[in-house]
């Protein structure tokens, strides 16, 4: 790269890293020490491991391995290693202090800037376009997004502020009942699947690979509050044979009848703590706190089943008209480089606001196919274990993803409205065991059709 182009670079590195740290710090500053070292659920760390993780992981990959530097705190890796010290554990470590974590961080942040300002972003596949920086960046996201759920989990009153979301017109969104579904048919045929060219991919998106889908339907919207309602009236947490199972199993021994956060008053009907406040459940919004065998029973209520990855991918990214796989559902323009005004319009991210909008609220950011609201508002649960795609390879640590892959965990795509802009794109694989439901995790629907029925009637829905 020329020299105005790595300096481009060491730009867009400094404002990603230091959007996140904005983030970490409104996530960690807006509640006391007592709060930050508190454990909220035993399947949560204290705010302050996360605080001081964040800081561990840029100084184990910024300052030391990039940089060549020294550490700034040897002693302390393995406490924040998360291998090593299951969640449950880690309010007995002897972490550190709020104000010690807040220091670590700070001066990790300072060499981390150092190097970056003195790095040639190239000569080696870390250093390449800056990857370094922005797994570093995304790895804070990320485990901002995990901090947001642990507020959301915490008692108390609201600490975060946001926005109130858009809501959809009408037109955009006829209100339908669960069994007359709005939903887009995606016509058989391969697409490419996962990258190898997009800079800050990680390892499991990789490489691009060309799949071959049958033609099937997806619902054009995530399954809404008002759908999950009619599973929940028409006795879905009551059905065995509605569920795997493992799944009922598991229903059964947690009394599962209700998404996770919901309580029923006979007066007011269904309602929902949202990060410390109450709200009625709102019908036109997607479904969120769901775990895998909750939306795997709905969509088999509904003559349904949860969309593979694959599927899942095709209907984000297929552009019939240039047979391309786009970057994002609107195209390949990074989000990040939208003013955040414009962005807003596009899909539901960044913590902008601490709950899904309604669906049809955000025309613009639908897919080539005409699917909607495929990045933002919930992570969707697909139906597929997390494996690795065909020539994978581990980069640049196995803990990433090697050593998920196999285990009991299903894939989600898309980001939630506690996403960063930074760390989603259409190729993004989160995954997490099937039981989890305080991430902000829904679901929308897919069938399998016969030729007859994928008629080009789908090219013009958009
Ligand atoms: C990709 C969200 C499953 O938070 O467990 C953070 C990301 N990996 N630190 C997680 C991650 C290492 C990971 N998920
Ligand atoms: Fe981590």
């Amino acid at each position: 790269p020329s020299g105005s182009e790595t300096e481009q670079m060491r730009t867009m590195m400094f404002h990603v890293l230091s959007q996140a740290r904005e983030r970490t710090r409104g996530l960690t500053e807006s509640v006391d020490d007592r709060d930050l070292v508190a454990q909220h659920s035993p399947i949560m760390s204290p705010l302050v491991w996360d605080l001081a993780h964040i800081g561990n992981q840029e100084e184990l990959w910024l300052v030391r391995d990039v940089g060549g530097h020294d550490a700034v705190r040897r002693d302390i890796d393995d406490l924040y290693d998360a291998f090593k010290h299951p969640r449950n554990t880690r309010p007995a470590l002897p972490l550190l202090r709020p104000d010690e974590a807040r220091s670590y961080v700070d001066s990790v942040r300072d060499k981390a800037f150092d190097v970056l300002g003195s790095s040639a972003l190239s000569g080696s596949r870390l250093l390449e376009g800056g990857f370094a920086f922005s797994m570093i960046a995304q790895h804070e996201q990320q485990h901002d997004e995990t901090m947001l759920a642990t507020h959301q989990l915490r008692a108390g009153e609201r600490v975060l502020a946001d926005e109130p979301t858009p809501s959809a017109s009408a037109t955009d969104h006829p209100h339908l009942s669960a069994h007359e579904r709005d939903e887009v048919i995606v016509p058989a045929g391969p697409f490419t699947m996962g990258t190898s060219t997009h800079l800050w991919a990680l390892d499991n998106e990789r490489p691009a690979h060309q799949v071959d889908v049958e033609a099937f339907a997806i619902d054009r919207y995530p399954v809404t509050n008002g759908d999950f309602l009619e599973f929940m009236d028409d006795g879905g947490y009551e059905r065995a044979q509605l569920w795997t199972s493992r799944g009922w199993r598991h229903r059964s021994e947690n009394s599962l009848r209700a998404p996770k956060f919901w309580e029923y008053d006979s007066g007011i009907g269904w309602y929902t703590r949202i990060f410390g406040e109450l709200s009625p459940v709102e019908y036109d919004r997607p479904v969120v706190h769901v775990s895998w065998f909750e939306a795997d029973a709905y969509a088999r209520w509904a003559g349904r089943r949860l969309p593979t990855e694959p599927e899942w991918e095709k209907a984000a990214c297929y552009d019939p008209a240039t047979d391309t796989s786009w970057v994002y559902p609107w195209g390949d323009t990074a989000p990040s480089l939208f003013s955040p005004n414009s962005l807003c319009e596009y899909a539901n991210l960044g913590q902008r606001h601490l709950q899904p909008a309604a669906v049809g609220a955000y025309p613009r950011g639908a897919s080539p196919l005409g699917v909607h609201q495929m990045l933002g508002d919930v992570w969707e649960w697909t139906s597929s274990d997390f494996l690795p795609y065909p020539g994978f390879a581990a980069f640049p640590y196995a803990e990433y993803s090697e050593v998920f892959f196999g285990g009991d965990y299903k894939v989600l795509r898309g980001g939630s409205f506690g996403t960063s802009p930074t760390a989603i794109r259409n190729t993004f694989r989160n995954w997490d065991h099937p039981i989890r439901r305080q991430i902000f995790s829904g679901f929308r629907c897919a069938r399998t059709v016969h030729d007859e029925q994928s008629s080009a009637s789908v090219y013009s829905e958009r």
